[in-house]
């Protein structure tokens, strides 16, 4: 990582005939040289029997319907037919325990409104329902022709990826090298604001990422002699329960409860866990956490809280940080998070004295302006309390097998189909040089920054589990006209969604977990198989199985000389094969254990295990964790601050205070809700029961300043747009403080065609309507990273 500051893409290039290569990354030899790491002891358990006249077939679930777990499920099939899903008991991850989406997974598998055909349209017709069904050989015919006219036309670059959140399509990044294009993520999602932000900081700070650590890395889990149940845990801007996210459990948090660990929640309104955290529940302001972060970062290094010994060994930078907290004002930063100084000081000093204490943080930290900044903070008490990569603290997973590369790594494809100066084509390396470091999406900024100055920077998209317009898009309508002038759009789900409406040419109907073979394993912590127990509703294809067909096409119209090595493979599992090769098991032999756990080592600095060349340390430029950044340092030019800093959020009563008596609310938004995964299950009979319409939450004594009643309709407005929703009320939140929900479209409006409304805001399925993106401003941080779907200025009324 260290020399990643100066010459991130370009290093190690061998040529090759002709073509440049990073060096020994050719097939069949991984990038990773490091010996494969022996499995941990695991379970052995049948993967298939009969019960009750069922065939009962063990495996794990990740998507379709959306999620970012691997829980073990059994899948119950009589007859070919789904009957039930439910929790798999011996499963060291879930432990028996399933969500309501998962338990309702025949609903969906089965739902009326699937998609079974490829259909085709159009592009003058796109936002009219004048979809034909067509085969699979004449959707993937067109989308080869398309695709190769963009690429003769305007480059390879110029076709874009686009997968939405946390699957198990691990060939995306492979698809896209093959044609050419380095360019792959979510280029409407403001700030690339999900985990990425984190992510980026840690890897510039650590080499490498951290999660909290809930022994979920060892099968034994809580049994196992290694692991220490943390005394303290706080959770910040996170709700583990109800999102469970990025593969991290959040039963775990009840699970360590019980056996002794204390919480603190910092997070604005008051959740179960809040609740059990008495006190050390601290109310922060949306988008207040940087100040926070810095806050509680003082306390700790002005009362010389942090491990000496720790940071003597392993630390770099912290003088320098002790030197910029001592210049802030810490009756400053509490006025600006709006939670009291002792309260402040009370979590600060209870986490730097409890032995260990962990850090589990969630996406309310990315979606600020300040993010990134506040997760360098945060990283930062961590790494000097000494609670980096030990029991019961926050961990390094990476060191792990990586076989599933992550999203933010992932490359898989990379190096061996892509040329140097394909590659440098990525957009948004040079404007944001986080992005240059350890993962290779593009920079959506880059992206709407483009759009704004009048260019084109995409000519044609795969749109695969990404909904935008109901989720990632800010400011969902502008975007859409951007989206209207690319050349060519393909979008690939399981239902038909109000992006596909607006924009498909080509839709290929996908499956979900239960129509497939696959295998996940988000963070590391192990590798699971996802085993299919049904065959595929109707025409429908898995997406895995679809990029293995597609981009065999691709590969010989577009780029025929790397037909041998880009999809070698006959048939799917052939692929999962060559992927699990470093585990050293095939994916026949994972699917007979279900789960496979690679060894897992503590204080892995000590070991060597965490750099390439065998040495103690880190993987950073100074070899130690550094809180001062040495990317930080080589890269400031950017904007970037090696040092912690707080950062306002681009529109907020302290960034804008000439706003505050237009639109004295601020509004977050988004807070996860059990039943609906984003965008997804508004359709589910069972779960849209539950929660049948858009909930804004407020304080009672708000609704009552602006003559609201409880169930009225109200619009939300601010300089960008409005929203409509329906007010629910929450005392717990401070009464300048609303909270919106996300990802509201209404499949049951079957007039979401253009031509059946007489306004096109009616149409798309009323995506535009209850969409609070309409309030965000397109503004990253100067990473890039960071955004502002949790902290906008707002105005509130009755609607008519
Ligand atoms: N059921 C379900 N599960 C999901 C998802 C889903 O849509 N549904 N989405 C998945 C995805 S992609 C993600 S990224 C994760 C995210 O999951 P989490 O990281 O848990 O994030 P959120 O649910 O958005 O928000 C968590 C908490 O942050 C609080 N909050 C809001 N604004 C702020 C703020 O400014 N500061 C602080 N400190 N707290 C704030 C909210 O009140 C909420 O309690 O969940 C994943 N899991
Ligand atoms: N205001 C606000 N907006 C937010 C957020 C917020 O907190 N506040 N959170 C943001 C975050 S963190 C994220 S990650 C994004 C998520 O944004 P998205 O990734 O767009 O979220 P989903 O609604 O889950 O969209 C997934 C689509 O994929 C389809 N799908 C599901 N599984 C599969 C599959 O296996 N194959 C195929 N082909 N299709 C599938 C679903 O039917 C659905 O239409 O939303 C963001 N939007
Ligand atoms: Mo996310």
């Amino acid at each position: 990582m260290a020399d990643s500051a100066q010459a991130p893409v370009q290093e190690h290039w061998s040529e090759t005939n002709g073509k440049k290569y990073r060096r020994g990354s050719r097939l069949p030899k991984k990038t990773d040289t490091r010996p494969p790491v022996p499995a941990a002891e695991t379970p052995k358990v049948p993967w298939t029997w009969e019960e009750d006249g069922m065939t009962v077939i063990r495996g794990t679930a990740r998507s379709a319907p959306g999620c970012h777990n691997v829980c073990g499920i059994l899948s119950y099939v009589k007859d070919g037919k789904l009957v039930k899903v439910e929790g798999d008991p011996e499963d060291p991850y879930n432990q028996g325990r399933l969500c309501s989406r998962c338990l309702c997974i025949p609903n969906y598998v089965y739902h009326e409104d699937r998609l079974v055909k490829p259909m085709k349209r159009d592009r003058a017709d796109r936002g009219k329902d004048k979809f034909v069904e067509c085969s699979w050989d004449e959707a993937y015919d067109i989308i080869v022709r398309e695709f190769k006219r963009v690429v003769d036309t305007y480059g390879a670059d110029k076709i874009a990826m686009c997968q939405g959140t946390g699957r198990d399509i691990h060939q995306v990044t492979r698809l896209n090298a093959c044609v050419g294009s380095p360019n792959e993520g979510v280029p409407y999602f403001a700030g690339n604001s999900c985990y990425l932000p984190r992510i980026a900081s840690m890897a510039c700070m650590l080499g490498g990422a951290c999660v909290m650590d809930c022994s979920q890395f060892l099968p034994q889990r809580y049994d196992d002699p290694r692991y220490t149940v943390p005394k303290y845990c706080i959770v910040w801007g996170h709700q583990p329960f109800y999102s469970n996210a990025d593969g991290f459990y959040g039963h775990w948090i009840t699970d360590l409860m019980k056996r002794g660990m204390k919480v603190a929640v910092i997070d604005p309104q008051l959740t179960w866990l809040a609740a059990r955290a008495g006190e050390d529940w601290l109310r922060v302001r949306p988008g207040g956490d940087g100040a926070l972060a810095m806050a509680m970062l003082k306390v700790v290094c002005d009362e010389k809280l942090y491990d000496q010994e720790f940071c003597d060994k392993w630390v770099y930078g912290l003088e320098a940080v002790c030197e910029r907290v001592a210049e802030m004002d810490l009756d400053d930063l509490c006025e600006k998070s709006w939670v009291a100084k002792e309260d402040v000081q009370r979590v600060a000093r209870t986490y730097a004295a409890s032995k260990p204490a962990a850090i589990q943080w969630g996406v309310a930290l990315d979606q600020q302006t300040g993010g990134q900044q506040a997760a360098h903070a945060i990283t930062a008490l961590w790494c000097i309390t000494g609670n980096l990569d030990v029991p019961g603290g926050n961990v390094m997973g990476d060191a792990c097998w990586g076989i599933e590369q992550p999203n933010w790594t992932g490359t898989w494809g990379w190096d061996e189909l892509m040329t140097e100066e394909e590659q440098s084509k990525r957009i948004g390396v040079e404007r944001y040089p986080m992005f240059a470091v350890g993962f290779k999406n593009l920079s959506s900024n880059a992206t709407i920054e483009a759009w704004q100055r009048g260019e084109v920077p995409i000519r044609a998209a795969y749109i695969v589990t990404n909904n935008f317009l109901a989720t990632m898009g800010a400011q969902a309508e502008q975007q859409l006209e951007w989206y209207k002038q690319i050349d060519f759009i393909v979008v690939s789900d399981l239902f038909m969604t109000p992006t596909m409406m607006a924009l498909a040419d080509v839709v290929l109907p996908a499956a979900t977990y239960e129509e497939r073979d696959g295998f996940g394993g988000l963070n590391a912590y192990r590798i699971s198989c996802i085993n299919k127990a049904i065959e595929p509703v109707g025409d429908s294809k898995p997406d895995n199985t679809i990029f293995l067909e597609l981009g065999k096409r691709l590969t010989a119209a577009i780029k025929p000389e790397n037909q041998d090595i880009a999809w070698p493979w006959d048939d799917v599992q052939e692929m999962w094969d060559y992927a699990l090769e470093d585990g050293g098991f095939t994916w026949d032999e994972l699917r007979e254990s279900t789960w496979k756990y690679p060894e897992f080592k503590y204080r892995k600095y000590e070991t060597g295990d965490l750099r390439p060349d065998g040495q103690p340390g880190f993987r950073t430029e100074t070899g130690r964790a550094e809180i001062y950044s040495m990317v930080f340092h080589h890269t400031s030019w950017s904007g970037l601050d090696p040092l912690p800093s707080y950062v306002e959020p681009v529109e907020s009563p302290y960034s804008a205070p000439e706003d505050v008596e237009e639109y004295p609310y601020i509004v977050t938004s988004g807070a996860r809700v059990p039943h609906f995964f984003h965008s997804e299950q508004r359709q589910i009979a069972k779960l849209r029961a539950l929660h049948p319409d858009p909930l804004v939450y407020l304080h009672p004594d708000t609704a009552a300043a602006n003559g609201i009643e409880e169930g009225d309709w109200v619009w939300l407005e601010n300089k960008h747009g409005k929203c409509k929703y329906k007010a629910a009320f929450n005392d717990t939140y401070d009464p300048r403080v609303l909270q919106a929900e996300h990802g509201w479209w209404f499949p049951e409006r079957k007039d979401a065609a253009e031509e059946n409304v007489e306004n096109e805001q009616e149409g798309l399925f009323g995506v535009l309507e209850s969409n609070i993106n309409n309030l965000v401003p397109f503004d990253a941080g100067v990473s890039g990273f960071g955004s502002n779907y949790k902290a906008m200025m707002c105005k509130i009324r009755k609607a008519d």
